[in-house]
């Protein structure tokens, strides 16, 4: 009997010892893995959901930019400005040749009026009446021609073996000053709108000048020129006499134009002091007589091309602040931009990264 015991305790002894180990041992298995082609799968899936989400977030924040931009663009242009014509150049970064655009003052209604892919186009400006554009050609050497504001009637101008560029109209519609490196060195030349009477008006060699603008009232020209050794902005009469300096500043004082009541001029320089020439270029205004020079942007960025809108209360201008970055660098997207002649309010008009938007000019009339 007490061997029956005894085998009947072992053997219970036994089961429990068992019971126990495989108890242990269910505890001890770590938790089922998944294979590694299901746990690709599921990290794969959740990968492109990721992707697919960001690119919907990407196109939600994009087209959300686009509606703040338009929103931001009608709030800070007036209708005058809005429904005004703006020619301007640009090149698309896919190739092809400059070409002069047409938009309205907020940037709508682009249309490219030139379409000429193996000639580029340059430096457009209205006529007073709104009805032509005077621009710059490239061939063997670059020349002046007109046209309609809808690219027909093509007319050449100037027909020299050297370089003719800038054409601005006088306010009466009658004459164009332009940048004529057919002397010693550029300097400003005036004509008749069919071409004829080319007489030269400045005569600042060997340096020259350029960029030539009228003022308002049509009797006096503002240029550039470096014969004082260092880029100024200068005034002269129509007539040839009282070249006057307006900017004196050590740093280059480019491309002038008038606001349309002739009291100040915006202009493209650098900020003081110049240390070298690497600093990006900033919009300037100054009053006529050369006092008051105020810096209108600041950015790390060139800010380039200012001209007035005909009623005086936006520049627009080109600025590089909207470069693409791309691996290893960034890719150049020149935009224009309007801004009030304070500095203020800076928009964004063309929003074309497809290509550099350059030169605006507004046409004197608002349509
Ligand atoms: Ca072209
Ligand atoms: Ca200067
Ligand atoms: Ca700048
Ligand atoms: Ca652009």
């Amino acid at each position: 009997m007490k061997k029956h015991l005894f085998i009947l305790s072992v053997a219970i002894l036994i089961l429990l010892l068992t019971l126990i180990t495989v108890s242990c041992r269910k505890e001890a298995i770590p938790p089922k893995e998944t294979t590694g082609n299901e746990s690709q799968e599921t990290e794969d899936k959740s990968t492109i959901d990721k992707v697919e989400e960001a690119d919907i977030d990407k196109e939600e924040d994009k087209n959300e930019e686009a509606k703040d931009n338009i929103d931001k663009i009608k709030a800070a242009i007036p209708e005058a400005v809005a429904k005004s014509k703006i020619a301007f150049v640009s090149a698309s970064h896919q190739g092809g040749s400059y070409d002069i655009y047409i938009m309205n003052g907020d940037g709508t209604n682009r249309t490219n009026i030139t379409n000429t892919p193996d000639e580029g186009e340059f430096n457009p400006c209205f006529s007073p009446d709104g009805t032509k554009i005077a621009f710059d050609c490239d061939g063997t050497y670059q020349q002046i021609y007109i046209m309609n504001t809808d690219g027909s009637g093509r007319t050449r101008l100037t027909d020299l073996d050297e370089l003719n560029e800038n054409p601005c109209f006088s306010p009466d519609g009658t004459k164009i000053a332009f940048t004529s490196w057919r002397d010693e060195g550029p300097e400003v030349y005036i004509m008749n709108i069919d071409g004829s009477e080319q007489t030269r008006l400045t005569n600042n060699p060997p340096e020259g000048s350029g960029e030539p603008c009228f003022s308002p009232d049509g009797t006096k020209i503002a240029f550039s020129s470096r014969c004082s050794g260092n880029w100024e902005i200068y005034i002269i009469n129509i007539d040839g006499s009282c070249q006057v300096n307006i900017t004196n500043n050590p740093a280059p004082d480019l491309t002038p134009c008038f606001s349309p009541d002739g009291t100040k001029i915006v202009f493209v320089s650098y900020p003081e002091p110049v240390i070298d020439y690497e600093v990006p270029y900033e919009i300037y205004i100054i009053n006529a007589d050369g006092s008051g020079r105020t810096r209108l942007t600041d950015n790390s960025d060139d800010d380039m091309s200012s001209c007035f809108s005909p009623d005086g209360t936006k520049i627009a201008f080109v600025t590089g602040r909207d470069k693409i970055r791309i691996p290893g660098g960034y890719l150049s997207n020149d935009e224009i931009y309007l801004m009030n002649p304070d500095g203020s309010c800076q928009v964004n008009i063309t929003n074309n990264p497809d290509g550099d938007d350059w030169r605006p000019c507004f046409s004197p009339l608002s349509n």
